[in-house]
């Protein structure tokens, strides 16, 4: 890439800053200055963007395109400086020009447009692929307002609008000019042509312009750029005069204004599948045009596309692919099949049977008509084929529809070559239990791929002192290859090694204090533990049992300020969905207990609660470097994965864990002694459940500890929880304690005991840390792509850049 010298760029920040505002840069506002940075550094990587762009189509290399409802980028512009390596001329010039890099930084708007981890992952991939030489393209949706920003009124959430739009975004790019129309409804019947061959005849639909905003993302110091493509819904230009209501205007616009429309009623689950439509067939036809302009036969189609389902979520790209191959290019049935089964793969990332989605049979029937033909057509030809292989019973387990509903991960296995899973037990899980009659239809269609993150963004970037101490101590190449971290290891025993290490997060914690103090003022001591759970807030996830753990050594501290005990900072964040009723107790709950135990002076700041409001990716980059312990407490089970469990190991917090998800493989990797793990293992926790012996009364009233946390919920205790309190233990003691809390209780209570020992040891746990830095490197999700490239999309880059990784 062409170098950039500092004052070459003082020069064009200027003179750019003039040319925008017609005021002196040391006039404009922080925004103003983010803006023009923006457009500075546009000027600069264009030229790059452009030149892939090219490339792609001259050398017809194949290309990945990457569904997904959901992206969680984080703020762009230190990515990008990092990646196209200016990032210490940029600092060093706006610092000259005396202008606040960290603000400017803090300038742009952090766009929520994925909710946790399916997003952020779709993103750290983004990143990755790029950065190892995979053209890869996203496909998303360009909501108007991302996740709704949290607010805490007297300890309640509530839902405000994210308006992340409100000012200019400087990287994205409006392509007007490659917009494609979405048809939604109307009448759809089959015509004879003079051919004899049958085509669908359109009457009254609703036609939506889907236009896209186009991303860069740039490879780390590699010179590629690739591209994100978010769609927006529009009014057609020429069928303006046709959308005369207001009605119907409203329509067209709602499709892409938020992200996760409230589907506790029919209306917003009918918006949600509309977006679904709406992504799948703008991004179906956008590649259709492009393979087209290769002049290439269909039958090459597969070499040169793959196409990535992120969950179920966008898989109407199946029969949209298919709709297009018959009744515009005229393939038969088989050819469409085959070319299609080729070209898409489908990642699954739950096992949550709540959140498998389902569309009744009548929705799809009056939404998109031709699509719903082709899905029974699809059902039919599955049901016909698999019978005659396998028997009727399996055939029908199998088959995307089922009592008057559409199962999209039924239809997305079955039409794709590939499926996995996000970590070793969960692809597991899937293949034995949860996906097991696919299994066995399609031995070979399953396999793992574990989560990764991507250490630009969640070491380099977020904890510049720990990635300086590296660079120091093993040299620089970690920072290519994240697997070189492992050299780390061999300064277990070097006393200076672990002392910056020490100072490092101190560091760290220092920043995160400061911030509490500014913006929650609540003073938390640096030198205390700080323990952290943050994602979504769901009942597996078990938030509620960190709780159980707070209140009993509140308790504890109460009866006795002296007790042996470390001294924690409880650090929470998490956002609820709206409609998730419990979820938003505990949110309450947890803010209620926060207020009582951060004011009682009884227990000598021994135990501070911090509950973040509006946890974002950018929160994240605050909180993940200054952790001490991570909590990964889901149900054995339950979490696909995780991705929080690794960026914390990596900023060289000690997890404690649940053998669920991937922290079976951060297990192993550190080995028992660097890993704090507990509770029931997964089997386990299936034959408990299928012996329906499980008591949670007989455990409540048998247990003089449990009893005494759970009374607290209801015995005024927690002043500020009315009903919540009551409704939350009912949840655990009267309705049988779904997720095994009580159960898991002791077991975590002295997992928690024997990390507060650990952590009296400063050198030792030190030692820890190091070690789980160390291994961090393996969850690059730079591998996780490479992996992907490899075994599903058939796109290994050269050997000469997999001879890098
Ligand atoms: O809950 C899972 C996480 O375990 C996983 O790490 C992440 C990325 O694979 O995806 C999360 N997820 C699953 N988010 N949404 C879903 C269901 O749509």
């Amino acid at each position: 890439m062409k170098p950039m010298d500092v004052e070459t760029f003082k020069e064009v920040y200027k003179k750019r800053f003039e040319d925008v505002y017609a005021i002196q840069y040391h006039m404009g506002s922080t925004l103003e200055q983010f803006q023009v940075l923006g457009q500075v550094l546009r000027g600069y990587y264009t030229d790059y963007w452009i030149e892939n762009n090219q490339e792609k189509i001259d050398n017809q290399d194949k290309q990945v395109y990457y569904f997904s409802m959901e992206f969680l980028p984080g703020r762009q512009l230190k990515t990008y400086l990092l990646n196209l390596d200016v990032y210490d001329t940029v600092k060093t010039g706006l610092t000259d020009l005396g202008l606040d890099f960290d603000k400017i930084v803090e300038a742009e708007v952090d766009p929520a447009l994925g909710n946790g981890g399916l997003g952020r992952l779709a993103s750290c991939f983004m990143d990755s692929m790029a950065s190892t030489h995979v053209y890869g393209n996203g496909c998303g949706i360009r909501y108007q307002y991302g996740l709704f920003k949290q607010k805490f009124i007297d300890g309640y959430q509530i839902e405000l609008p994210e308006n992340w739009l409100r000012n200019p975004n400087p990287w994205e790019v409006r392509k007007e000019s490659k917009s494609v129309i979405v048809r939604f409804g109307g009448n759809v019947w089959l015509e004879e042509q003079k051919d004899g061959k049958l085509k669908p005849k359109y009457e009254h639909t609703f036609d939506v312009l889907a236009v896209p905003y186009d991303t860069p993302q740039i490879g780390y110091r590699n010179g590629v750029v690739n591209n994100l493509r978010l769609f927006s819904a529009e009014i057609p230009y020429d069928e303006e005069s046709k959308y005369i209501t207001s009605e119907q205007r409203q329509e067209v616009n709602s499709i892409t204004e938020v992200l996760y429309p409230d589907d506790s009623n029919y209306e917003g689950r009918l918006l949600r599948l509309k977006q679904e439509y709406f992504l799948s067939s703008a991004g179906i036809q956008t590649i259709v045009r492009y393979f087209k302009n290769l002049k290439l036969p269909w039958t090459r189609f597969p070499e040169k596309v793959a196409i990535h389902i992120n969950d179920t979520h966008p898989t109407l790209c199946i029969p949209e692919l298919m709709r297009i191959l018959l009744d515009e290019e005229d393939l038969t049935w088989e050819q469409a099949w085959n070319i299609s089964k080729k070209t898409f793969s489908y990642t699954n990332h739950t096992i949550l049977q709540e959140a498998m989605e389902r569309w009744p049979v009548y929705m799809i029937e009056s939404l998109i008509p031709r699509i719903a033909q082709i899905i029974y057509e699809i059902n039919a030809r599955h049901i016909r084929n698999k019978t005659e292989l396998y028997g009727s019973e399996l055939a029908y387990k199998t088959a995307p529809i089922q009592d008057d509903q559409v199962l999209m991960a039924n239809l997305a296995i079955i039409s794709s070559h590939s499926v996995n899973g996000v970590a070793k037990l969960h692809t597991e899980i899937l293949e034995r239990y949860t996906l097991s009659d696919f299994k066995t239809i399609y031995p070979f269609r399953f396999n793992n791929k574990t989560n990764g993150v991507t250490h630009r963004r969640w070491v380099q970037l977020a904890n510049e002192p720990l990635s300086q101490l590296l660079d120091k101590t093993i040299g620089e190449e970690w920072r290519f290859q994240p697997k070189e971290m492992r050299l780390l290891r061999s300064y277990i025993d070097d006393e200076s090694v672990l002392d910056q290490l020490q100072q490092v997060k101190l560091t760290n914690k220092k920043r995160f204090a400061k911030f509490v103090s500014e913006q929650m003022n609540i003073e938390i001591d640096p030198h205390a533990m700080f323990d952290v759970q943050i994602k979504r807030l769901h009942a597996y996830k078990r938030q509620l049992l960190q709780v159980m753990h707070i209140i009993d050594r509140y308790l504890q501290l109460r009866d006795n300020p002296e007790a042996k005990l470390a001294k924690r900072v409880f650090v929470f964040g998490a956002k609820a969905a709206p409609s998730y009723y419990y979820a938003k107790q505990i949110i309450k709950l947890i803010n209620a207990l926060a207020d009582l135990v951060n004011n009682d002076p009884r227990i000598n700041d021994m135990i501070k609660i911090v509950f973040v409001e509006n946890y974002s990716v950018s929160l994240a980059e605050l909180i993940i470097p200054a952790a001490d312990l991570s909590e990964q407490i889901s149900l054995a089970g339950k979490e696909a994965s995780g991705t929080s469990n690794m960026k914390l190991m990596a900023n060289g917090a000690l997890t404690i864990a649940t053998l669920d998800g991937a922290n079976v493989e951060i297990s192993n990797l550190v080995g028992p002694d660097d890993i704090f793990l507990f509770g029931m293992k997964a089997d386990e926790v299936q034959v408990l459940r299928d012996s329906h012996a499980y008591n949670a009364r007989d455990i409540y009233e048998r247990d003089p500890q449990i009893q005494r946390i759970l009374n607290s919920l209801i015995d005024g205790t927690i002043p500020g929880i009315k009903s919540e309190g009551i409704d939350i233990f009912n949840s655990l003691v009267t309705d049988n304690d779904e997720y095994f809390l009580l159960k898991d209780y002791h077991s975590f209570y002295q997992a928690q005991m024997k990390v507060d020992i650990n952590y009296a040891n400063k050198k030792s746990w030190t030692q820890k840390s190091l070690i789980n830095i160390a291994q961090s490197g393996k969850f690059s999700a730079d591998y996780t792509i490479l992996r992907y490239a490899s075994d599903i999309w058939n796109v290994a880059p050269e050997t000469e850049v997999l001879q890098q990784f």
